[in-house]
């Protein structure tokens, strides 16, 4: 089977490892490309930072900070500390000391004339992606930065989100560089050629929402052959972490399943989805969404842990027909 997840980072992450998990066991030699978001990239002390590539292959390849959801295991951050007594970069930012070999591994690449598509091919095959059936593409090889607007002007997403920790009332989401932007190496291709597209329970705004918006890939999703499916970031009216609730907010929709089902819309009336998958605390949503014409069903959404996860990724599949 060949699927392709659009994903940020520790959501997507999180369902990707249930998703392969599942595969194993039920379909041995399937194949998962997964598509990240890139606009949570930043340059700081001179390297590049690619937050959700990371995530993602630190969670794909074995590598991560279980409890914190990003960043190595085993990690150390002596470098950030002495970085911060010279009082440069972003002294609330901190790069561990070996997610640092990451960046640096990654910056020497793109200065020798890499891509960024191919500088993730090279990082990936350390962590063994391929064997697991994985490729990881970077949504674009162009540079774009989410920016956001609050009082007194734009910063990134970033700063607005570790240093501030969203308190500060977002405006509105700038993707900065998408009109030069195009969808990288292969990324149309996966979401053309693929048995099934998923939507993890990632960020619908600054994470599957920036992916989206690259030129050519909304279309893309829109016009495969292939179920498009999702599972809902919401439970029972809160993301499960992170700052979904003050995105989605910013763009003036609810945070609730239902609200995030009716932004992405279904595809036959100009959406991007086929199908829904909520928790069964929003069991109501998916009778109100399949009295609608969506595919839509409820069941544990939780990501626990592995065979929690592998669960979800079972039922999402289903909903796809798959
Ligand atoms: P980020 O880049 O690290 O913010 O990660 P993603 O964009 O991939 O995913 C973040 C979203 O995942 C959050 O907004 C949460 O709502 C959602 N999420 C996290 N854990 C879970 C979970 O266990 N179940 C569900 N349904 N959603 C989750
Ligand atoms: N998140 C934090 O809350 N604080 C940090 O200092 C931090 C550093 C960091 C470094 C590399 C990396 O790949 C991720 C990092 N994150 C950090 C997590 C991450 O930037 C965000 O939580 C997500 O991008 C949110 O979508
Ligand atoms: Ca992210």
């Amino acid at each position: 089977m060949k699927l392709t997840v659009l994903s940020g980072g520790v959501g997507g992450a999180r369902f990707t490892r249930g998703l392969l998990a599942h595969l194993a066991r039920t379909a041995p030699g399937s194949q998962v490309t997964v598509i990240a978001n890139t606009g949570d990239d930043m340059w700081l002390h001179g390297v590049r930072v690619c937050p959700d590539l990371d995530t993602l292959m630190y969670t794909l390849g074995g590598a991560v900070h279980e409890e914190q959801g990003w960043g190595r295991r085993e990690e150390s951050s002596r470098v950030s500390a002495d970085l911060a007594a010279y009082d440069v970069g972003w002294e609330w930012f901190t790069l561990g000391d070996l997610d640092l070999a990451t960046h640096l591994a990654r910056t020497q690449w793109l200065r020798e004339g890499l891509t960024l598509s191919e500088a993730t091919a090279r990082l990936s095959a350390r962590w063994r992606l391929a064997e697991q059936g994985v490729r990881l593409l970077p949504m674009s090889d162009q540079p774009v930065e989410t920016h956001v607007e609050v009082d007194g002007g734009l910063i990134h997403f970033e700063e607005w989100w570790v240093r501030h920790r969203a308190a500060l009332p977002a405006r509105r989401f700038v993707q900065v560089g998408l009109d030069r932007a195009s969808a990288a190496p292969g990324v149309l291709a996966a979401i053309t050629d693929a048995d099934a597209v998923l939507l993890p329970p990632s960020n619908p705004v600054v994470s599957v929402g920036t992916i989206l918006a690259v030129p050519g890939i909304r279309e893309a999703v829109r016009a495969t052959r292939a179920p498009v499916v999702g599972v809902s970031p919401i439970i029972g009216g809160a993301p499960v972490r992170g700052m979904a609730a003050e995105c989605l907010a910013a763009i003036g929709v609810s945070a609730t399943a239902e609200g995030v089902a009716r932004h992405y819309g279904l595809r036959e009336r100009g959406g991007v989805l086929d199908g829904w998958l909520v928790d069964t605390a929003d069991a109501a949503t998916a009778e109100l969404l399949a009295a609608d014409g969506w595919r839509s069903a409820a069941t544990d959404t939780l990501m626990r842990d592995v065979p929690a996860t592998a669960r979800i990724a079972a039922e999402l599949l289903a909903l796809a027909g798959r």
